[in-house]
């Protein structure tokens, strides 16, 4: 397969065909040392163009790595199907190897950097024999720009290649740039399943590679990613969770920026006010769901910046600017569906790559909450038959669908700008039944900091620990720092320092509440909108609010709530503080706190007891 239409033999290994290369010494050297590690049949450097993905989806669907859906339902698109031992991101086999393991600190797996590397040329040692190797240059963010930066993924996966063109702007001008000077950071990937053993005997390829042991390493202080063994989503896909999040979390504190786990949204008021808001949630928190929000409340816009990931430096201004890096969605199908979600539903009318979702007749897709009844016949995401009576669930619960940014029909003008947008508001959100109210503010930037270092959510299964037990999730960014996350929150001062007055206003929210027999207090979904409208009126400073000792809460009748079938009950519950769990927390979160020893900040630990203060008074 041709790729390019000119062939330029460069250094790489003797055995290995390349398409194309570079004049940059480095970019070159390295693709050639990995090569020589990996002895890939060919070498192909990624265009980025429509006719590559084109030939590589065929490819895909000759081999029988892909089903191409109907084109009269969904054009251009194709489902995956993956190794059911291959389903979701693997935090125990994910890796920060500083040089001091306390850089890494008690929420990462440390590994030593040098020990790493000899593991992890052995495992690469001809990983990609009889393989394809693709160079896959990116940029995150839009290219040139002020907080943009530039990668390369290695990757024996055609599949990989074919997601990161969608996720990435992707392609030849970022080989230019890298010529020119720009720095970039180095990823390596391998499905781990070579088809050509070490004596020369080939095997045949199956649906979906991957390797029983997996390992997916971050090195902070060199910039580099190496991941092996698994071909699905944040494993693979490197410029997302790695690079995007763990690398340039590590990047962004050495140099005062902020590589966050949030979405972004552009809000528009009834009056004409634009304001960008940046927001934090756990895993499996409706991330998705907001940043498509439709708000019900009139008058009221909101459009959609990123989904996942936010950037955000200061700008000229003084002000903290973000940009969303990534340029595509790879979201969670199952529970996004046209009542739920009907921005994302129509976002993937066509070009998207389903992964491990189920298969129509008609040869469309479907996943558990698309539709409220599901067809009476499907092949499920392990291509079995499958029928609404089979007791499975047809779609994997972490089945996925790529698709690019530009396609969604909320998606605001300014997510491309090139500056990025200015930031108003950054909100911190947790699944909890209990104590933290509908919304509180924050009442300063270290207030905000604590609130974000305290996220947590209640534990729902046995399997996660003793139910009701609380899980913390850090900014939401547990599995996603890069380094210590004592020295992150002290990051996250220091940047609030430098903010100043400049800096926008932190709010938590939490759509979760229960009330006493387990249901939600709060409807959810697009209603959430009236969450936003209060938040933006504390911004144009035109709500008022009421202090308590978990921060400023909506002034009576603030919160606009007309149309709503809410008793007084239910909303008293969504905002009550009770001083006795409260406190009980409060222990809980120096337990918490206790964990990073002497690196938490003073300003934490002096929240922490201001808050006793205020609950004990
Ligand atoms: C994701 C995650 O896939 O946060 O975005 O796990
Ligand atoms: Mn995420």
């Amino acid at each position: 397969m041709t790729l390019e239409a000119h062939h330029t033999q460069t250094g790489a290994t003797p055995e290995s065909t390349s398409h194309t290369g570079t004049t940059d010494p480095n970019l070159q050297s390295w693709v050639d040392e990995i090569a020589r590690l990996t002895r890939p049949d060919e070498i192909v450097w990624c265009d980025g163009s429509m006719r590559e993905a084109d030939t590589l989806a065929k490819q895909l669907v000759a081999e029988g790595k892909l089903t191409r859906l109907n084109p009269e339902w969904r054009p251009n698109s194709f489902l995956a199907r993956s190794d059911p031992k291959d389903v979701a991101r693997v935090e125990d086999r994910t890796f920060i190897a500083s040089v001091d393991p306390d850089d890494a600190g008690p929420t990462n797996n440390w590994a030593d950097p040098a020990e790493m590397r000899e593991t992890l040329t052995g495992v690469f040692a001809g990983s990609m024999r009889g393989r394809t190797m693709y160079v896959v240059p990116f940029s995150m963010g839009p290219l040139g720009g002020p907080i943009s930066q530039l990668g390369v993924e290695i990757t024996d996966s055609a599949y990989v290649v074919l997601n990161m063109g969608i996720m990435t702007r992707m392609g030849a001008q970022v080989v230019r740039m890298i010529e020119d000077g720009e720095s970039w950071v180095r990823t390596v990937h391998s499905v781990g399943y070579p088809l050509v053993s070490p004596t020369g005997t080939r095997r045949s390829d199956v649906e979906w590679p991957c390797a029983d042991e997996k390992y997916i390493v971050q090195f902070p202080e060199t910039r580099e990613v190496y991941s092996f063994g698994s071909g699905y989503g944040g494993n693979a896909l490197l410029a997302k969770k790695a690079f995007a999040l763990r690398i340039a979390s590590v990047m962004a504190r050495d140099e005062g920026w902020l590589a966050e786990h949030m979405l972004l949204i552009k809000v528009t008021s009834p009056e004409g006010g634009v304001y960008h808001v940046a927001a934090a949630f756990p895993s499996a928190c409706g991330k998705t769901n907001l940043s498509m929000l439709r708000p019900t409340i009139p008058g009221w816009t909101v459009e959609t910046i990123g989904d996942d990931i936010a950037w955000m430096r200061q700008g000229e201004d003084g002000r903290l600017w973000a940009i969303n890096p990534e340029a595509g969605f790879f979201g969670v199908a199952p529970g996004t569906g046209e009542t739920t979600n009907p921005t994302a539903v129509n976002t993937m009318w066509g070009n998207t790559i389903f992964t491990n979702v189920a298969l129509r007749d008609d040869g469309d897709v479907w996943w558990e909450g698309l539709t409220d009844t599901p067809p009476a016949h499907l092949i499920d995401w392990e291509g079995n038959d499958w029928t609404p009576d089979s007791g499975r669930p047809a779609a994997h619960p972490n089945s996925r669908f790529t698709v690019a940014a530009a396609q969604c029909p909320s998606i605001a003008d300014d997510w491309n700008a090139v500056n990025g947008v200015p930031i108003d508001a950054i909100l911190f959100g947790g699944r909890r039944a209990t104590n933290v109210p509908l919304v509180a503010q924050a009442r300063s930037w270290k207030h905000g900091v604590f609130m974000g270092a305290t996220i947590s959510s209640e534990k729902t299964a046995a399997a996660e620990g003793t139910v009701g037990e609380l899980r913390r999730d850090p900014f939401a960014m547990l599995p996603f720092c890069g380094y210590n996350m004592a020295d992150y929150w002290a990051h996250w001062l220091r940047v609030g320092k430098e903010l100043g007055v400049n800096a926008p206003a932190i709010f938590q929210v939490n759509w979760f509440r229960k009330d006493d027999d387990g249901s939600f207090l709060w409807p959810g979904f697009s209603e959430n909108s009236r969450v936003i409208e209060w938040i933006i009126r504390r911004v144009e400073k035109k709500a008022a609010a009421l202090e308590t000792p978990v921060g400023l809460l909506p002034a009576a009748d603030g919160l606009n709530l007309d149309g709503l079938d809410l008793s007084a009950d239910a909303v008293e519950h969504l905002f009550r503080v009770d001083r006795d769990s409260w406190l009980d927390e409060c222990d809980l979160t120096e337990e918490f706190f206790g964990k990073f020893g002497a690196k938490v900040p003073a300003a934490l630990h002096a929240e922490l007891a201001s808050l006793r203060y205020q609950l004990k008074q």
